[in-house]
């Protein structure tokens, strides 16, 4: 389960959040593709309440009627189409799954594909699910049948997380339903899976439903899909990550607040040098990390104090960071824009609320669609990953508290800089000799840097120039970019 079989040395997921399955496959074919990303997680697939009050809020995604794949980001047909092209295009296809709960609890009404709900009295024909698949009072013993106490890891995993319905996971008539959810969704090409709420679920509740899910179609034999469990361990709760390393990896939440912290000069960039596992995050297996998701963006979901693509200077580098160093298994963060105030709110639309097109300007996405991973500090940094896989950090350098600069192996080499003065230093790069294209300031084309060059002796020293009040006070140099 740890596996995340992308094809051919690509590296890294982006979370395309709300885009519809439509862009999503014209992304891998014209972008994801040809700039090496190895994944695209998508907003969940199956047919969601309706809610109409906040209108149309992103969170709705969140609260399950059925498993028939039709939302706002498209029907089945146009969500298969997604996996093909997507795969024909070396990209795999990562779905978010909400299999803890159906929707919050009262109200009926009709979800995203026409089934209909009845939250008042727990029946969810499109399924379906009756009274009997949810925990009551004799798993839940918080007395309202909601969470209150995170110190109790059974009313964590019986009851309701913010009063949504809790799918009785202990029950093999549910897991089978989960199960084959899951095996539709394998059966049209998806290589895995990011399980939300995991922490609100039995570790063993979701061996059981793995035990039902087949090998991936689009997988060699004998392969499992790649999982990722949403569990927000931050530490400090009695429920633990490491739980669930038994169905997959989870995600990281320490890892975005430690860079935070970082890149904010809250905390010596210097002692970044044993970044990893003993900054008492988990193994590099065990881990997808990220600088923010779509929850702690807007202060849901063990949220707040992460930076975001509100704060662009310290994002781009703590998202170059992310990606020059070789633990973990690293996601991008691609949002849209909203008014911060009213952080409900769904994904740019058209008048009648159906979600709008990514449209393009060249390289830059328009419409209130950010497009984190077309920032070419970020996507110029997944081709350095790539071309960096299978080696370690080598020759640490840093200079004042907040300037570091390292290689991967002989293939490529970083510095950053967030000290009120440059970077002037001659510094083993670890390369061959040559000219090399800065990445983060330009590209490399039609022979020529746009950007910044720097040119490595035959002994792998350069001088290493990085500025402190520029834009962007980061050098990076690879292999791959050599004039
Ligand atoms: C997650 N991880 O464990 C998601 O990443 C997170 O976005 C989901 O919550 C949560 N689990 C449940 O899948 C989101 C919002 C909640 C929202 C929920 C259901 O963060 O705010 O709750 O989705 O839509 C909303 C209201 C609540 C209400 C609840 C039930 O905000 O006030 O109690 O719906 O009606
Ligand atoms: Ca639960």
């Amino acid at each position: 389960y740890t596996n995340p079989h992308c094809v051919g040395g690509r590296d890294g997921i982006v979370h395309l959040f709300e885009w519809k399955w439509n862009d999503i496959a014209a992304e891998c074919e014209r972008f994801l593709g040809p700039y090496g990303f190895c994944a695209v997680q998508t907003s969940p697939a199956n047919e969601n309440r309706v809610v109409a009050n906040p209108n149309r809020p992103w969170w709705e995604r969140y609260q399950p009627v059925s498993y028939k794949l039709q939302t706002r980001s498209g029907s089945e047909e146009e969500f298969k189409n997604m996996v093909q092209r997507c795969n024909n295009a070396g990209v795999r296809i990562y779905v978010d799954v909400v299999i803890n709960h159906m929707t919050g609890a009262g109200g009926r009404g009709q979800g995203t594909g026409g089934s209909s709900y009845d939250a008042d009295g727990l029946q969810f024909p499109g399924v379906p699910f009756g009274p009997t698949d949810f925990n009551d009072g004799s798993e839940c013993h918080s007395g309202d049948l909601n969470i209150h106490n995170y110190n109790n890891p059974e009313e964590v995993r019986n009851c309701r997380l913010v009063g949504l319905l809790d799918l009785r996971m202990g029950k093999d008539y549910v897991r089978g339903k989960v199960a084959d959810f899951l095996n539709h969704l394998i059966g049209l090409g998806v290589a895995g899976f990011r399980v939300d709420a995991a922490k609100h679920m039995w570790p063993g509740d979701i061996v059981g439903i793995f035990n039902k899910v087949h090998v991936s179609s689009i997988l060699t034999k004998k392969s499992r899909p790649f999982v990722y469990q949403e569990v927000i361990d931050q530490g400090g709760e009695p429920i633990k990550a490491e739980e669930y390393f038994a169905t997959g990896r989870v995600t990281n939440f320490k890892f975005g607040l430690q860079l935070a912290n970082v890149f904010r000069r809250q905390n010596p960039m210097k002692y970044l040098s044993t970044w990893g596992a003993s900054w008492g995050m988990w193994a590099t297996d065990n881990v997808v990390n990220f600088i923010d998701n779509h929850d702690n963006q807007r202060g849901h979901g063990g949220g707040g104090g992460v930076l975001t693509h509100w704060e662009p200077r310290p994002y781009k580098l703590a998202s170059a960071f992310m990606l020059a160093h070789p633990y973990g298994f690293p996601r991008i963060m691609s949002s849209y824009e909203y008014n911060r105030a009213n952080n409900y709110e769904g994904p740019p639309h058209n008048g009648d609320m159906s979600t709008a097109s990514v449209g393009l300007s060249g390289m830059t996405c328009t419409g209130g669609w950010s497009c984190e991973h077309r920032w070419r500090q970020i996507y110029n940094m997944v081709a350095f990953r790539n071309i960096a896989s299978g080696t370690g950090v080598s020759n640490w350098w840093s200079g004042a508290d907040y300037q570091i600069a390292f290689s991967r192996g002989n293939k490529a080499f970083i510095a950053l800089n967030l000290e009120g003065f440059d970077i002037n230093q001659n510094l083993q790069t670890g390369l061959p000799g040559g000219t090399y294209c800065d990445v983060i300031s330009g590209n490399y084309e039609n022979g020529s840097c746009t950007g910044k060059s720097v040119t490595v002796n035959g002994d792998g020293t350069a001088r290493i120039q990085v500025c402190s009040s520029c834009e962007d006070p980061a050098l990076a140099i690879h292999i791959g970019k050599r004039r």
